[in-house]
C-alpha cells in the first residue's frame, strides 16, 4: 500500500467496474509503484556505496595526476582514451589475507593501449596492479632477462642487448619512449573492486569536460560481486569456527550514473564476457538497452583471443583472426582498435547529439 498512487481515481464502491477488473488493476497499480520504488533503490546504489566504502589510500594523488592530465590533453584537442584493464579483486577482510580473484591477465587491455597510441589518442591506463602493461607485456616472466648479454665482469662491466633480440626491443622501446617522453600515457592502478570505482568515477568526473573526444574503453573484468566493508571482518577468517559462509552482495551497476552523469558526451565502449554463446549477443543487446551506450564488444571467454562481436543496437559483426593471422602474429586487439577508432569517429562527425 506504501506504492499506491494516492492519485489513482478508480475505486470498487464506484461500481464502474467488477471484483476481478478491482483486483487486477490494484495488483497493477502496486507493482508499478513497487517497481519504481525498486529502481529508485537501485539507482541509488551506487551512491550508497561511495558512501559505505573508503577511497584507497592513494586516491587524492591519482585524482591530481588525471586531472592534469586531462586538463592538458583537453587543451591541446587531442583524443582521450580510458582504458580499464585485469580483474579486480574481492577482499575477505579488511585486513586482507584471502580475496576473491578471476582469470583477467590484462591482455586485451595492454594490447589496446598500444594500439590507441598509434592512432594519435592519449591514454588513461587504469590496470590491476600486477597485471599486464602496455610494451612490458612483450618481455614477461624470463624473456627480458633472455636478451640481455653481460660483458667483461669486473669494475668496467657493460650490458648490451643481444644482437638477434635488437630488432625485437628496438621498435617496442621506441613507441615506449615516444608515448613516455610525450606524456601521453597516465598509469592509474587499482587492486580491490572498491578501488576500481573510486578511481573510475575520478576519472570520468576528469574527462567529462573533454565530451566526445573521449573514448571510455571498459575492458576490466569486474567483479559483479562484493563483501560490503561492514560486513567484512577485520581479521583473517580463522578455520577453528568451522567452514566460512561468505555471503557476497551485488555491485552496483556503474555504467548508469557513468553514461548518464558522469560522461554523458564520451563515446563509451564496455565489454560483454559470457562463456555460453547462447547468451552473447543478447547479454550484450540487453546492456546497450539498459545503459544507453553506443557499443558493446561482446567476447566468449574460451575464444577471446580470435573473436569477439561489436554489437550496437541494431547491429552486430564480428571480428574473427583466422589461424594464419595469429601465427604471423597479427592480435585481435589491432583490429578492435581500429575498428572502435572508425566509429568513434563517425561518432565525432554525425552522432554526438
Ligand atoms: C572483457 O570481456 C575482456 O575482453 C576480457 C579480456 C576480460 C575477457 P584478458 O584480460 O581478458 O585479455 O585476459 N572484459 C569485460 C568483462 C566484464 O566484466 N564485463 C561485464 C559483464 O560481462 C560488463 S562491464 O557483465
Amino acid at each position: 500500500l506504501a506504492f499506491r498512487n494516492p492519485d489513482v481515481q478508480w475505486s470498487r464502491a464506484s461500481g464502474e467496474i467488477s471484483n476481478e477488473e478491482f483486483r487486477t488493476k490494484q495488483y497493477k497499480e502496486s507493482t508499478r509503484y513497487r517497481t519504481r520504488a525498486i529502481r529508485f533503490k537501485m539507482a541509488s546504489h551506487w551512491e550508497d556505496f561511495y558512501s559505505q566504502h573508503l577511497p584507497p589510500s592513494d586516491f587524492e594523488d591519482n585524482r591530481t595526476l588525471l586531472k592534469e592530465f586531462c586538463e592538458r590533453h583537453n587543451k591541446a584537442g587531442e583524443r582521450i582514451a580510458l582504458i580499464t584493464s585485469g580483474g579486480t579483486t574481492v577482499p575477505l577482510e579488511h585486513n586482507t589475507v584471502r580475496f576473491v580473484d578471476n582469470f583477467s591477465a590484462g591482455t586485451r587491455g595492454a594490447a589496446s593501449a598500444e594500439y590507441f597510441l598509434d592512432h594519435g589518442y592519449v591514454v588513461i591506463f587504469m590496470f590491476r596492479l600486477k597485471s599486464l602493461e602496455p610494451f612490458t607485456r612483450h618481455f614477461n616472466g624470463q624473456k627480458f632477462m633472455d636478451m640481455l648479454e653481460l660483458n667483461d665482469r669486473g669494475p668496467n662491466t657493460t650490458i648490451t642487448v643481444k644482437p638477434d633480440s635488437v630488432d625485437i626491443l628496438a621498435p617496442i622501446l621506441a613507441r615506449y619512449q615516444a608515448a613516455q617522453e610525450g606524456g601521453r600515457i597516465l598509469y592509474i592502478n587499482f587492486t580491490t573492486v572498491q578501488d576500481y570505482f573510486w578511481l573510475l568515477r575520478a576519472a570520468c568526473e576528469c574527462l567529462g569536460p573533454c565530451g566526445p573526444k573521449a573514448v571510455l574503453y571498459l575492458a576490466a573484468a569486474v567483479s559483479d560481486f562484493y563483501i560490503p566493508s561492514n560486513e567484512m571482518p577485520t581479521h583473517k577468517i580463522q578455520s577453528d569456527g568451522g567452514p566460512p559462509i561468505i555471503n557476497l552482495q551485488l555491485v552496483p551497476k556503474l555504467l548508469a550514473p557513468l553514461v548518464n552523469l558522469w560522461v554523458p558526451q564520451a563515446y563509451v565502449v564496455s565489454f560483454k564476457l559470457e562463456t555460453d554463446e547462447n547468451l552473447l549477443v543478447a547479454k550484450a543487446r540487453d546492456a546497450l538497452k539498459k545503459y544507453k551506450h553506443k557499443l558493446v564488444i561482446a567476447n566468449l571467454l574460451q575464444t577471446r583471443r580470435h573473436r569477439v562481436v561489436f554489437v550496437t543496437i541494431d547491429s552486430s559483426f564480428e571480428i574473427v583472426l583466422t589461424r594464419e593471422q595469429m601465427l604471423s602474429g597479427i592480435e585481435i586487439e589491432d583490429v578492435i582498435v581500429s575498428n572502435v577508432v572508425l566509429h568513434h569517429t563517425d561518432f565525432i562527425q554525425h552522432d554526438q547529439y
